[in-house]
């Protein structure tokens, strides 16, 4: 018996004559709302959706760990600038995805997440795999702290609304995900034939009200050290090159966060780098003695901050802030604020462009001069190490290794650890969009997933995962993935034979490293990773010397196989200009 779910709005008699059943509704509004792909991992609760996609033009790619097709949807969207959707299964699918889901609403990225749930006739009766300890059919709560909207579809007829909103919810104001929990029940339910026909509206998102257009560019023109500080949400917005319009229109030095790396050329002579703990001198310096910061698209974050102390990356007041973001719970919330502005940051840099490019500023000195000579300096630290022939290696020589062989718009996507900090202080990033890094949750395992999305979102572009020994190993089941999926990426894993960040502060602070090393019978322990990528029919590269590691590049690039290249790296310490408050905190006992 099926049961035809009552639609929610009236309908005038007559107009509807067939139903059909949701799941394969669902999969076509998908198609209708341009998704190409979709990430996840089965369960008995999703397999009538599984159907339905295997019918449809969305490609399912099938991870073994949905935390893999969480992070890969987040890669997805990020390349392509598209929503990324993720399938799980109820309760543990849906717990293992959470990690991604949370990682991709740290850094604001849309995605819809579709979930089995329980049939609904059953809740609160301790259905197989319910949550159920607090509140019946519990399981989209867990979701509550990181989604932008949690929805459980109790009725048939609520689906089609439901999935509209989703859409609609995470790709507008401050992206994120939204979850969809889908009683099994509602997938075989049946329903009116055009039940999904409303489709999300289009967004004119806020621009800059004129008066503040003048104000700002009037603040900035008269500044005597102005620094416009960019975030993720210029990248986001595809701002850059209204960024640079601003910029050198009233020749202002542009530094920028972590998510904000690669907002400008690196050869711009604006551009002083990252901010903060792992940022640049120059970059620190010229904010904390700016007159007058102009932020955009920023959570002003902590480790860009320098945890916020006054005396390394920002000191306002006197410094004065003014803060364009599409979120206004943003601005004020950690630099105290002058100016706040709601906008998306494309129209409003334009907008200031537009107008700053008629007036007259300050003169800056030899600003571009200073900005030069300082960067040179400090790229002159490590220099020597670019080149170095060591083995086990320097990570520089890996970067440098890195940038001579991936072409510049090919997507270097990092995890945590050396990887992601010695990118964003020392890595030439030319083409905006193509440092894929995660920021705010920094979740070690994000790098070798999400680059299968990457690489899914933009076929034709280079997309090499670098990440840690420590990150690829949480997770090796990606080159399987990749193997199913026909992605030819390539991991280059910097292998330390530790978690070495970790333990390289512990070392630090407490003299041992005890807990962050891999070790076997007291001695370093090495995976295979090459070799296991072997296991799986992919190609496995061991560099056993440093001059090995460019041509095994080269040829990785140009394969249709995917790789693993597995550096073995020395643990040595990103240098840190500015400061990270954690290092106060820290107690030895006897
Ligand atoms: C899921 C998760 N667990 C723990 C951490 C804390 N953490 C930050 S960096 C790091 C070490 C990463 O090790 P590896 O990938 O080998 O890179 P390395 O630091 O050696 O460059 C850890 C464990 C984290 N960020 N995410």
């Amino acid at each position: 018996m099926s049961i035809v779910a009552q639609p929610d709005t009236v309908r005038p008699a007559g107009t509807v004559t067939s139903t059909r059943i949701a799941s394969y509704l669902l999969a076509e509004y998908l198609e209708r709302l341009g998704v190409e792909v979709i990430f996840g991992l089965c369960g008995h609760t999703n397999i009538a959706f599984l159907d339905a996609l295997g019918k449809s033009k969305i490609r399912f790619v099938t991870t073994r760990h949905e935390q893999v097709a969480a992070h890969a949807a987040d890669g997805y969207a990020r390349a392509s600038g598209k929503v990324g959707v993720l399938l799980t299964h109820l309760g543990p699918g849906l717990t293992n995805a959470t990690t991604g889901v949370a990682n991709a609403a740290l850094d604001s990225i849309p995605m819809v997440v579709i979930s089995g749930d329980v049939p609904s006739h059953f809740y609160g009766r301790h259905p197989h795999q319910e949550f159920n300890l607090h509140q019946d059919a519990d399981q989209f709560q867990i979701y509550r702290p990181f989604c932008k909207r949690v929805y459980r579809v109790d009725r048939a007829a609520d689906l089609p609304r439901i999935i509209e909103r989703a859409f609609h919810l995470a790709q507008s104001g401050r992206p994120g995900p939204v979850l969809v929990s889908i009683p099994m029940d509602v997938f075989s339910a049946d329903l009116p034939a055009d039940a999904f026909s409303q489709m999300p509206a289009t967004i004119a998102p806020p621009s800059i009200d004129p008066s503040a257009v003048a104000t700002i560019v009037g603040i900035l023109a008269n500044a005597d050290r102005p620094v416009i500080y960019a975030g993720g949400g210029v990248l986001s917005a595809r701002a850059s090159s209204e960024l640079a319009a601003l910029a050198e229109a009233l020749d202002v030095p542009v530094a920028h966060s972590l998510m904000g790396k690669g907002c400008l050329r690196e050869d711009h002579p604006l551009l002083l780098g990252m901010t903060g703990f792992w940022g640049t001198p120059i970059a620190n310096d010229k904010c904390v003695e700016a007159d007058v910061l102009l932020a955009v698209g920023t959570r002003l974050a902590e480790a860009s901050s320098s945890s916020w102390d006054r005396r390394f990356t920002f000191a306002a007041p006197p410094t004065r802030v003014i803060h364009i973001d599409a979120d206004i719970a943003e601005i004020g919330r950690n630099l105290p604020t002058e100016i706040g502005v709601v906008a998306d940051a494309k129209l409003a840099l334009a907008a200031l462009a537009d107008v700053a490019r008629a007036h007259k500023h300050r003169g800056r000195g030899p600003i571009r001069e200073e900005i030069a000579q300082a960067r040179r300096a400090f790229a002159s630290k490590w220099a020597k190490q670019w080149k170095s022939d060591q083995f086990p290696m320097r990570p520089e020589r890996i970067l440098s290794e890195l940038r001579d062989n991936v072409p510049e718009d090919g997507f270097i996507v990092t995890d945590v650890g050396w990887n992601k900090n010695g990118v964003a202080q020392q890595f030439p990033i030319n083409v905006p969009g193509t440092f894929i890094t995660p920021s705010g949750l920094a979740t070690m395992g994000f790098g070798p997933s999400a680059v299968l999305g990457v690489k899914m979102a933009q076929p034709e572009r280079a997309a090499v995962a670098l990440i840690g020994d420590g990150g690829f190993g949480s997770n090796p089941s990606v080159v399987a993935t990749a193997m199913e999926a026909g992605v030819n990426v390539v991991w280059l894993v910097m292998d330390n034979a530790a978690f070495g960040t970790i333990a390289g502060l512990e070392q630090q602070h407490y003299g041992s490293s005890f807990g962050c090393v891999f070790e076997c019978d007291g001695r370093p322990y090495r995976v295979d990773f090459a070799a296991m990528a072997r296991a799986c029919g992919a190609r496995g590269v061991m560099i056993e010397s440093a001059d090995q590691l460019g041509p095994a590049l080269k040829e990785a690039l140009a394969s249709k196989l995917p790789t693993v290249i597995q550096a073995p790296m020395e643990n040595a310490p990103t240098p840190t200009p500015g400061h990270w408050n954690i290092n106060d905190i820290y107690r030895k006992g006897e």
